[in-house]
């Protein structure tokens, strides 16, 4: 998951803060140095961590704990607020009503905006959108091929001229001819500088050529904290421009790269987190943060499950959260999982789970999980819809016709059992009890009470 090592040392460095005897100088002191280093290992720029532990220390200082919260608790509030205004303010983005939104997209080469112009048209494709993509990339050989076999795999138009030598001009024509049959015009551009001033002339022209409703800077973050040049000459030249950062699953910098942009103002809006179409995700701090704590991200989650099994499924989910949860749903929600890709990529977006899971235990998560689906195709739909009519006979049936144990039927249905009671409170809004955060939550909980 992206940023999992920055996860683990905040989510340590909370918990040892939940822990902690007394809320006194000391732990300030440990709390301070252990988000110090966690952010630092994650190339935040010295600065900017500096300023944060120090807002932090003052209004730990200052500010008191609202009636009914612990002074702890209220301290991982803070701690929580501080890292997410680290990311900048929460941003997005619309599609304008009647007529094409046009966004440009630039960046340096290999910056990801082919990848992300295309990643974007499907998310927007999803949605119920007309999205076309126009390829005004004259430079890298093949530009057009790449782009048009994205768009093909997307499902979108795409309008090109890989005869074309102008740029700007291709630009505008392609704008022109998708403008009367899309809602969303994503124009790919060149970006053959390998320095911000080349970049920001030719985004200036293109600019003027297509006049874009957004200008969206695509910036690599396996750049870390250098990431901020780019956004800054950016915000010069656009200052109503926003940035999708890339590369967020393969490097440990992606801390200082998001904090680095965010520093100059510039709203985030997307980030990507791998090369296939859907890792492509809408960028919320407090969102962002929540999961990077191990908080989960039930929205996330949500839009992920009804992407892939459409509607459906993630109703299923949102009764769950209701109390309605029957192993049918659980059983659909494996299916859906399993179509989701690899359990280490959606288990970020579990409530509960994120960043505990070591890799160990997700194979061990991953096989469990495989051994539940074959015990509920054993099950009968009335079985599936009523799991309490399940008696020690049924589940001997069970294990036999699934060549499984009666153990693990057992299991899986004190896994049920969890998960709807998890589910439960979740769905009331309240904080997870289960996983890493629940933890914490319990001895919140404790200290409060004793
Ligand atoms: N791992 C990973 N790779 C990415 C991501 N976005 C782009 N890439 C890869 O980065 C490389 C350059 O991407 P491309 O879209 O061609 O960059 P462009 O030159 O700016 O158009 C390609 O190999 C992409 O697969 C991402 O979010 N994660
Ligand atoms: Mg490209």
């Amino acid at each position: 998951m992206v940023l999992e090592r920055l996860g683990r040392a905040l989510y340590g460095a909370l918990q040892k803060l939940a822990r902690a005897p007394h809320l006194d100088e000391q732990t300030v002191g440990e709390l301070v140095r252990d988000l110090q280093r966690a952010l630092l290992q994650a190339d935040v720029n010295v600065q900017l961590v500096l300023d944060l532990t120090r807002r932090l220390q003052e209004r730990l200082r200052k500010e008191a704990p609202p009636p009914g919260m612990s002074r702890r608790e209220h301290a991982v509030k803070l701690v929580y607020e501080e890292l997410s205004g680290l990311l900048g303010k929460p941003s997005s983005f619309e599609l304008k009503k009647g007529g094409p939104t046009v966004v440009l997209m630039v960046g340096l080469q290999g910056s990801g905006k082919t990848t992300s112009v295309a990643k974007l048209a499907y998310h927007f494709k999803r949605r119920g959108f007309r999205v076309g993509v126009v390829c005004a990339d004259t430079f890298r050989a093949g530009a057009y091929d790449q782009l048009s076999q994205l768009a093909r795999k997307a499902g979108v138009e795409i309008w090109g001229d890989p005869e074309g030598k102008d740029p700007v001009e291709l630009a505008r024509r392609g704008v022109e001819e998708l403008r009367g049959r899309c809602d969303l015009i994503l124009v790919d551009s060149a970006g053959r500088h390998k320095e911000e001033r080349g970049l920001m002339e030719e985004m200036r022209r293109m600019a003027e050529a297509v006049k874009p409703d957004e200008v969206m800077l695509v910036v690599d973050g396996t750049l870390g904290q250098q990431a901020r040049e780019q956004a800054e000459a950016f915000r010069r030249v656009t200052p109503l421009g926003s940035i999708l950062v890339t590369k967020l699953d393969g490097t440990a910098k992606g801390g200082g790269a998001l904090s680095a942009v965010a520093a100059t103002g510039a709203p985030i809006k997307f980030i990507g987190t791998g090369e296939h179409l859907e890792d492509l995700e809408p960028f919320s701090p407090p969102r962002f943060m929540a999961r990077l704590l191990g908080m989960g991200d039930l929205e996330t989650f949500l839009r992920k499950v009804e992407e892939t099994m459409g509607k459906e499924a993630g109703e299923g989910v949102k009764e769950a959260l209701r109390g309605k949860l029957t192993l049918r749903t659980v059983y659909e929600q494996l299916e859906a999982m399993s179509r989701m890709g690899p359990l280490k990529k959606i288990a970020g977006l579990l409530p509960g789970l994120g960043v505990s899971l070591s890799e160990e235990q997700m194979r061990v998560g991953e096989e469990k999980l495989k051994r539940f689906r074959v015990i509920m195709q054993s099950m009968t739909p009335q079985e599936l819809d009523n799991p309490e009519i399940l008696n020690a006979s049924r589940i001997r049936r069970i294990a036999r016709g699934s060549g499984t144990s009666e153990a693990e039927v057992r299991e899986l249905l004190r896994q049920y059992e969890l998960m709807k009671r998890m589910l439960k409170t979740l769905g009331r809004g309240r904080l997870p009890r289960a996983g890493p955060l629940g933890k914490l939550v319990r001895e919140l909980e404790k200290e409060r009470r004793g």
